[in-house]
Parts: structure tokens; C-alpha cells; sequence
């Protein structure tokens, strides 16, 4: 048995397509036509949506996310896609292309991009941290920037299972709810009185964690009047899961109604609680109200 010797010669270098070249081109051409509609077309509907300007800012960080992750991935799918198309083995065939093992451009290159990559988002990561004032994040007990002008502080008190919610500067009173007025700066200060919780506003695109004998501060400014979740994003125990409730955003007077309200029904037990404080100590000198 013999086959026509033809068929299983590889091409020679001189009757190969330039690959690189063309398959270079295609990621190119792919890249500039999806990167944009990408930003445009998926950019608005990212997470968590505009909620707060910590929230819409996050979703600008989305987007620039996406799209520098656009091209890579764009790179590994093309790439898959062009060698099963043209690095098809023929049947009968054998064959291998030359080695890259110590190809020191191609390493250069690698490490470069990568490299290039992973630091600027490194670096724009922490812009936006500081500009930002946390991003929503819980920045600690001193954070390292504070929003300029006046702000609200609330106080987010974690325990088995439940969030309540305190304002030292309406004498302290403590309630079930989360209610915050529009367009103003919240102070949040998260603690909790047993073990590590953590409190997650999503559509206010704030999440910090809630730790024992830690004031963790966090700041947010609702952009709009709505409703929100609340949920702890930290396993706590058996009851967990039921950890949530909903938060509202309404207009500054409504918000004055709301918490004059909450002064005169919760007054008995703003009597017996302990003064307002950043930490508490945990049971059994100190429940929720
Ligand atoms: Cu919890």
C-alpha cells in the first residue's frame, strides 16, 4: 500500500499564509468594532446600577473593567476559532509547528501586556478607592478620605439576625428600618454585637463588614427616592439566609417626619439603651433595641 506521497507533505514555509498577520489583523478588527459597542450597549445595565454615587460610580468601574477584559477574551476565542479552522490536521498527516519553548519575544511580549494590563488596573483601582472616599466600602475606623461638607451619620448595628439602625443626632434612637434622605452624604458606621457579619446595601453599592468592637465607616449618597435591599453578606449562623430587609430612600422632609416618628414610638427604649456609642460591648450588657 502506498499513497500518493502528495497528500501527507506538510506545505512548505513559502505556501503558508503569514498567521500571525492575519490572525493579528482579525483580533484587531474585532477588538475595535466590539470594545465599543460593549462600553455602549452593556455598559448602562452593569451592576449595581445608579442607585447612589458610590453605586454609579462603581458601574463606571464595571464598564472600564469590561472593557479591557473585551479584547483578551476576544483574543482566546479567535485564537481557538483560527486554529481549528487552519491549524486543522490533515488526515494521515503528522504534523507540528515549530517549537516557541524559549521564544524570548513572545515572552517579552507576554510579560509586558500582562503586566501592563494587571498594574494600570491596579493603579486605577486605588484612584477611584481615594477619589471616591471607599467607594462604598467600609474604610476602617479613620478612613483615609472624608467627604467634604455635611453628612448624616448612621449607625448599622449587626446581630443574630437582624440590622438595626441608630442616629446619634436625632438623641439616638434606634430603629428596625434604614431610612435616608435623598442627595445627602450618610456616614455609616457598621459594628455589630456578636459575631462577624456584613452589611451589604446593593442598590446603594455599599458593602462593609461588620465586626465586633470595629467601626467600620462607610460612605454613600443616594441619588435617587427608592427602595433598597439589605442583606448580610457574611455567613453568621444558622439564620443567615433570613438575614434582610429593605431599606427606603425618600425626600428630606418626609425623611424629618420619619425619624421625629420613630423618636416618639421607640422613646421608652432609647431610655433604657446604653448612650450612643462607635462600639458596644456584646451580650449580656447590650442587645439591639
Ligand atoms: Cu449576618
Amino acid at each position: 500500500m502506498s499513497s500518493s506521497p502528495s497528500a501527507a507533505q506538510p506545505a512548505r514555509p513559502g505556501e503558508e499564509p503569514n498567521h500571525s498577520r492575519r490572525f493579528g489583523l482579525t483580533w484587531l478588527i474585532a477588538t475595535l468594532i466590539a470594545t465599543p459597542l460593549v462600553v455602549v450597549l452593556l455598559g448602562p445595565s452593569l451592576p449595581p446600577g445608579n442607585g447612589s454615587e458610590q453605586a454609579s460610580g462603581q458601574v463606571t468601574d464595571n464598564t472600564v473593567l469590561l472593557a479591557m477584559a473585551t479584547p483578551v477574551l476576544l483574543l482566546v476565542v479567535i485564537y481557538l476559532i483560527y486554529a481549528i479552522i487552519f491549524f486543522r490536521q490533515p488526515k494521515g498527516a503528522a504534523l507540528e509547528g515549530p517549537a516557541i519553548r524559549g521564544d524570548a519575544r513572545l515572552q517579552t511580549t507576554w510579560i509586558v501586556i500582562t503586566s501592563a494590563l494587571v498594574l494600570s488596573l491596579a493603579g486605577y483601582g486605588s484612584v477611584r478607592l481615594l477619589a471616591d472616599n471607599g467607594a462604598g466600602s467600609g474604610s476602617g475606623p479613620s478612613p483615609l478620605t472624608v467627604p467634604s461638607g455635611p453628612k448624616l451619620p448612621v449607625q448599622v448595628i449587626a446581630q443574630q439576625w437582624a440590622f438595626t439602625y441608630r442616629y446619634p443626632t436625632y438623641g439616638g434612637v434606634e430603629t428596625p428600618h434604614l431610612v435616608l434622605p435623598v442627595n445627602q452624604m450618610v456616614e455609616l458606621h457598621v459594628t455589630s454585637l456578636d459575631v462577624v457579619h456584613s452589611f451589604w446595601a446593593y442598590q446603594l453599592g455599599v458593602k462593609a463588614d461588620a465586626n465586633p468592637q470595629v467601626d467600620n465607616i462607610a460612605f454613600v449618597k443616594p441619588t435617587r427616592l427608592q427602595t433598597f435591599e439589605v442583606r448580610c453578606s457574611e455567613l453568621c449562623g444558622i439564620w443567615h439566609g433570613e438575614m434582610f430587609d429593605h431599606g427606603r430612600v425618600v425626600t428630606p422632609l418626609a425623611f424629618k417626619a420619619w425619624i421625629s416618628e420613630q423618636q416618639t414610638k421607640y422613646a421608652a427604649a432609647t431610655k433604657v439603651l446604653p448612650p450612643y456609642s462607635r462600639t458596644y460591648q456584646p451580650e449580656p450588657t447590650r442587645r439591639g433595641g
